[in-house]
């Protein structure tokens, strides 16, 4: 009783695999805790990175975040495939019951816990910098959304050794998802990890929004913001417009699996079709909030390493704005077997055709700022490049699917499968990885070894057309998705041959964890003193690497689109090194704070009590959380005050730094 359903039975003991494997992580977690404790390391990881407000560090939080959540899911998607090869005519590895949640957590982690975190990741760190700013407008609940998330990922984890996962799929359609049918915590792990991590992203989209209307350097207007900038806005808008969706849709499950509402039971009133129109209202968003940040990252990097500024810059800026509304016109794509009759579906088909046009404008625009410039092959220009000739393949795939009389054989086949993977793998993937080698430098002042990296994208482009061509013709074939085990013996080679390619793609990480540790190990080589690695454009390369906490010491001057290139033709033209030593001022800084953090222990507490219904504990974690809330409303510290002569004292190191550097440009 005092437990709620919580007994020893929730520990999986029957089913070794995740059983060992989900307690050999947790001792690797808790054994990494002891040696930052027993290192002494503990206050510093305190102070500069789990209490900070600091942009940067949160940014580079998450992405480290979704890195590593990448490998979990990647391990899932090994398991799974590693079951297709084993399970012809055999009943495989996996129970079907492991199996089941092993697509649900593969899907929910790789979707909200490595795409998400990692595309927030980047716009964290970056869109301030680019702005030319000190930070977003909301610090210490930018932290907080960090921290939700963090709750999210824990909670989907602990599902593993306490109780169980879903096994309804990413999405948990009802009537599946319903108490009747799936009685145990799966599927409420499921729901509250989203809803406290939602909230996290709901805030994040709100920080952002008002981030880029309200904060830019003196004379950014909007058609000088940078394009990553654009497309973080536009992603945030969609965020802030889709996630409650989500968030109400679930709250609604969760109302009838805890309190035997009827909103999508196909009893007493109830229709479960009406969970497929929320989920998908926000789901199709979705993958344009994901989407459209890593182009802006592509353009970013196409036109840095093409040496020329982005072509079809406002053409560019108005398909991002028309997929933003256009995102919110197609979700019935996503369920045209239900039976709203041709009209319906021709509708949505169109308009889900219609909305490759703008994202056709976009690679046409990539394509012509290459066109006619001195293109440096560097691994982020591959990650473009790759992007632009499989996500093409990718959208093409789509405009099929979204023929209706075609989806009605495709829908819930591996086709569909390899349709999305072959979106979301070189359209959000590639472009995180683009991006994560482009910026590096700025976050940590030194470049990644360019070999392995050039190799990691080789193996990574390889092996992802190994694993997913397959999919294609054997979904053609007739392969629906979620399969156990079969007998068909037309699917097995491609089965086979989709192993390979998950292996050639694990040989993909394997490189990248070891450009991470070879670049960190030759670090001292690879110094970047001058801020500026690849000569580019826009403004986070004005400052050091890297950036100081405040970011620049004084506010950039803008006058067109790319601000910094400009300071440097300037430099080359006047042969005028260093502009005159600007008065400085002190700066003001948000002060670290604990309330992410703390609110995190009471997300947890509070959400693992509601998945096994121990409501004392829930009240509890409910009282931390407002009280909180309540200390930190009622906090009357002033913020921290960098002093002049201090602030000085730090730019005048970058200014020496970069001398030399504008020397050599200006010759
Ligand atoms: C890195 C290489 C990846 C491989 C080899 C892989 C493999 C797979 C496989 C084998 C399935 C199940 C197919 C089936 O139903 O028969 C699957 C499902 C799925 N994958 Fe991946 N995946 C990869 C990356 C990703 C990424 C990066 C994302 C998203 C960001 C993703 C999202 C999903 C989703 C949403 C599902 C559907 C889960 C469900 O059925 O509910 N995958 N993947
Ligand atoms: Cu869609």
């Amino acid at each position: 009783m005092v437990l709620g359903k919580l007994t020893w039975e929730a520990i999986p003991f029957d089913e070794p695999i995740p059983l060992i494997s989900g307690v050999a992580v947790y001792v690797a977690v808790l054994a990494v805790l002891v040696w930052v404790v027993v290192k002494g390391y503990w206050p510093y990881l305190w102070r500069e990175w789990i209490t900070s407000v600091d942009h940067k560090r949160i940014g580079i939080m998450y992405c480290l975040l979704a890195a590593v959540m990448l490998v979990r899911g990647f391990i899932d998607a090994i398991m799974m495939r590693a079951q297709h090869a084993l399970a012809f005519h055999a009943a495989g590895y996996l129970p079907a019951s492991h199996f089941d949640q092993i697509f649900s957590a593969h899907g929910t982690i790789m979707i909200f816990f490595v795409a998400m975190p990692f595309v927030i990741g980047l716009m964290n760190f970056v869109v301030p910098l680019q702005l030319g700013v000190r930070d977003v407008a909301f610090p210490t609940l930018n932290s907080v959304s960090f921290w939700l998330t963090a709750v999210g990922v824990l909670l989907v984890n602990l599902s593993l050794v306490v109780g169980e996962f879903t096994r309804t799929g990413w999405l948990p359609y009802p009537p599946l998802s319903e108490l009747r049918y799936s009685p145990g915590v799966g599927v409420d792990y499921y729901c509250w990890a989203i809803q406290i991590s939602g909230i996290g992203t709901l805030m994040t989209g709100v920080n952002f929004v008002t981030t880029i209307l309200k904060l830019r350097a003196p004379g950014m207007n909007y058609t000088r913001m940078p394009m990553f900038c654009w497309t973080a806005l536009a992603s945030s808008l969609l965020i802030v417009a889709a996630f409650p969706i989500l968030t109400a849709t679930l709250a609604m499950l969760l109302l009838d699996r805890y309190l035997d509402f009827h909103f999508f039971t196909d009893v007493a009133g109830g229709n479960s079709m009406m969970f497929m129109n929320l989920i998908w209202a926000w789901g199709h968003p979705e993958v344009y909030i994901l989407v459209l940040p890593a182009f802006g990252i592509y353009s970013e990097v196409v036109s840095t390493f093409s040496g020329k500024p982005l072509f079809g810059y406002r053409s560019m800026v108005i398909a991002t704005m028309a997929i933003c509304i256009i995102s919110f016109t197609v979700w019935l794509h996503h369920f045209f077997t239900m039976g709203a009759g041709p009209e319906v579906n021709a509708v949505f088909g169109i308009a889900s055709m219609i909305i490759a046009v703008p994202t056709g404008v976009k690679i046409f625009n990539w394509m012509f700022t290459m066109y006619g410039g001195r293109v440096r092959f560097t691994s982020s220009m591959l990650w473009s490049i790759g992007f632009m000739v499989s996500f093409l393949i990718g959208g093409l795939t789509g405009v099929l699917l979204a023929v209706p009389t075609a989806d009605f054989q495709l829908h819930n086949s591996e086709f569909l499968v390899a349709h999305f993977h072959n979106t979301i793998i070189p359209g959000v993937v590639f472009g995180v990885f683009a991006g994560y080698v482009y910026w590096f430098p700025k976050a940590f002042g030194f470049v990644l070894d360019e070999r392995l990296g050039k190799w990691a994208f080789w193996l990574w482009v390889v092996g992802f057309w190994v694993a997913w061509a397959p999919g294609y013709v054997a979904g053609l074939e007739g392969m629906t998705r979620r399969l156990q085990h079969y007998d068909n013996p037309a699917w097995y080679p491609w089965m086979l041959l989709s192993a390979l390619g998950v292996l050639i793609i694990l040989a993909g990480i394997g490189a990248q964890i070891a450009q991470l540790v070879v670049s960190i190990r030759t670090r001292a080589a690879r110094r970047d003193v001058t801020g500026d690695p690849w000569d580019d454009r826009s403004l986070e390369w004005a400052t050091s690497s890297p950036p100081p906490v405040f970011n620049f010491a004084r506010l950039p001057d803008v006058s067109d689109q790319e601000p910094y290139w400009d300071i440097k033709q300037r430099a080359r033209e006047a042969m005028q090194l260093v502009t005159p030593e600007p008065e400085y001022e002190p700066i003001e800084i948000p002060r670290n704070s604990p309330t992410g953090f703390v609110t995190a222990l009471f997300a947890t507490v509070t959400g693992f009590a509601l998945i096994w219904h121990i409501w004392w504990l829930v009240v509890l974690g409910l009282i931390g959380a407002y009280v909180t809330f309540v200390v930190f409303a009622w906090r009357d510290h002033t913020e921290l005050v960098i002093p002049a002569e201090e602030v000085a004292r730090m730019d005048r190191a970058n200014r020496e730094a970069r001398a030399g550097y504008l020397r050599e440009l200006a010759r």
